[in-house]
């Protein structure tokens, strides 16, 4: 009984040290997010805008914006998703994908990275 409460309290510290870590860098580009979920957030954004998954898994886009937005992989199809809807994409292959939406391009882009 002992040893495995020695073990818990290992694991919260170590959690405790990476929370400061994550904290202490001002980097905006935070690490990403382990989520097969992205909405498209008020107003002109992806949330969370980076995030990881595994390959076979589908992400899905959701827009709960006020404005019709698109998600586009580089170099595959562009995909309207409009208020309230919502597009899914199955990532097969490992590697690190930019989207973006291609009505605000200059605001909205995001990254799936697939392991
Ligand atoms: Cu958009």
């Amino acid at each position: 009984m002992t040893p495995r409460l020695v073990l818990a309290a290992g694991a919260l510290a170590a959690a405790s040290v990476l929370g400061v870590a994550a904290c202490g860098g001002s980097d905006e580009a935070a690490a990403p997010v382990a989520t097969t979920e992205v909405a498209m957030a008020k107003s002109y954004r992806f949330d969370p805008t980076a995030i990881s998954i595994e390959a076979g898994e589908t992400v899905t886009w959701t827009n709960d914006d006020n404005f019709t937005h698109t998600v586009q992989v580089d170099g595959q199809e562009d995909h309207k998703v409009e208020r309230g809807e919502r597009v899914s994409i199955t990532f097969d292959q490992p590697g690190t994908y930019h989207y973006l939406c291609t009505l605000h391009s200059k605001d909205m882009d995001g990254e799936v990275v697939v392991g």
